[in-house]
């Protein structure tokens, strides 16, 4: 019997509309370090995006060293699995690697290359010991994939989805071939799998327009013990697999994920199976709070409810307005931020939605312009589009913006 904790996207150093969330990721990983000992963890799984950024703040590395320093002293046998996001870099990830060794600890970010240009396959496949100091988990320990780093494939398909596909199987194959009766397979991945459900406004998960980037769940074969994804930051399982999930974020990212259960996922394996798999909730340090609670309220009425907000009784909340206007109003932020003055609030947007000028009669009453910030670069390109030429923004010109756009954010990555 070998046990597992499944955890992804701490996104450690993320700021939340300009605030520090340094004592939230403390507290989380106090938190999963206490878990750690007190459910006899095995192994400990993360699944891509530590960092929030490509080149994380000293105090963010900080926090993550000490957090693998203290859980690896504490737990003797305890082994971690590390692999890079898309926001890791995955070179930086991976240097300390020689340390981190020396600590149980493997990171994988970049994909190796054998001198005949063949994917270093083997450096991918990692093995994990039980309690007795025997190997009963066999890893593919994957990274985000970029362009590549996955095997060409010649398809009328998505060659993404394709070579990923491919990429596992080789990887599987691999693994089964030298996989004793009592061992389990484990996979790691950080990649958006088909049918997995995102919070639409929520762009922090970088979700790529049209689905193009999305890798079957198929692609995890039936012979994996357990697939340990990262990058969506709901917890779900993916198509009702129960074996094949996302630990989702532990901290909200976005004011779409609040409601959200955030945790980490324990799993324990024995003779090739997944036997038990259970959600852990994390404690949340920090509530989100939106005024109004649904929807978008008139200013009269918002600031009605601020003034009524109940003092928190805990940490300040994050709190997020949203407002209906006729006009724009410059002295809105004035008196919302008056309005919060005695309160332990900590502001951390305004969502303006305006009347469309173009609806009419009933339709206008229900007809309101969402806010740029809550409408992906494609809706915002084809919004421009139609009003431009009064008509639907092409298929071509979709194609073409959705390969700039991945473009730019790639180039914003590599920085
Ligand atoms: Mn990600």
């Amino acid at each position: 019997m070998i046990r597992i904790l499944h955890t992804a996207d701490w996104h450690l150093g993320q700021t939340f509309f300009g605030y520090d969330r340094s004592a939230e990721h403390e507290a989380f990983l106090s938190w999963l370090a206490e878990e750690i000992s007190r459910q006899e963890i095995d192994a400990l799984i993360v699944a891509g995006d530590v960092f929030d950024v490509s080149n994380p703040s000293a105090a963010a590395q900080s926090m993550y060293y000490r957090f693998i320093y203290r859980v690896t002293a504490e737990n003797p046998n305890l082994q971690i699995v590390i692999v890079a996001g898309n926001h890791d870099s995955a070179a930086r990830l991976e240097a300390p690697l020689p340390l981190l060794q020396a600590m149980r600890t493997e990171v994988r970010g970049v994909v190796r290359k054998l001198p005949g240009g063949e994917i270093d396959y083997d450096h991918l496949c990692l093995e994990l010991k039980n309690r007795q100091g025997e190997v009963e988990l066999l890893c593919m320990a994957v990274p985000f994939l970029r362009q590549g780093d996955y095997p060409l494939v010649i398809t009328d398909g998505n060659p993404y989805a394709e070579g990923v596909r491919l990429l596992y199987g080789e990887l599987l194959e691999r693994l089964w071939k030298r996989r004793k009766p009592n061992q389990s397979i484990l996979a790691i991945g950080h990649l958006q799998a088909t049918g997995s459900e995102i919070a639409e406004t929520d762009y922090s998960e970088r979700t790529v327009i049209g689905g193009l980037e999305c890798v079957p769940p198929d692609a995890f074969g039936e012979q994996i013990a357990y697939t340990a994804l990262g990058h969506i930051h709901k917890s779900q399982r993916v198509s009702g697999r129960e074996n094949v999930r996302y630990a989702g974020s532990p901290l909200p990212m976005s004011f779409a994920e609040k409601h959200y259960h955030h945790g980490v996922v324990m799993v324990t394996l024995d003779e090739g199976f997944a036997v038990d798999i259970r959600r852990l909730e994390c404690p949340k340090l920090v509530p989100l709070v939106s005024v109004p609670e649904r929807g978008a309220a008139r200013p009269d009425e918002v600031l009605a409810a601020l003034q009524a907000l109940p003092e928190p009784e805990s940490a300040a909340p994050y709190l997020e307005v949203r407002v209906l206007l006729e006009e724009p109003e410059p002295m809105l932020r004035r008196e919302v931020e008056e309005a919060l003055k005695e309160k332990k609030y900590r502001l951390a947007r305004i969502v303006s939605s305006y009347r469309s000028g173009e609806a009419k009669g009933e339709e206008a009453e229900e007809t309101w312009m969402q806010g740029l910030q809550e409408m992906a670069p494609l809706q915002v390109a084809q919004a421009v589009f139609e009003r431009t030429y009064h008509t639907a923004m092409p298929t071509e010109l979709i194609d073409l913006f959705e390969e700039a756009y991945r473009a730019a954010i790639h180039q914003e990555e590599e920085a």
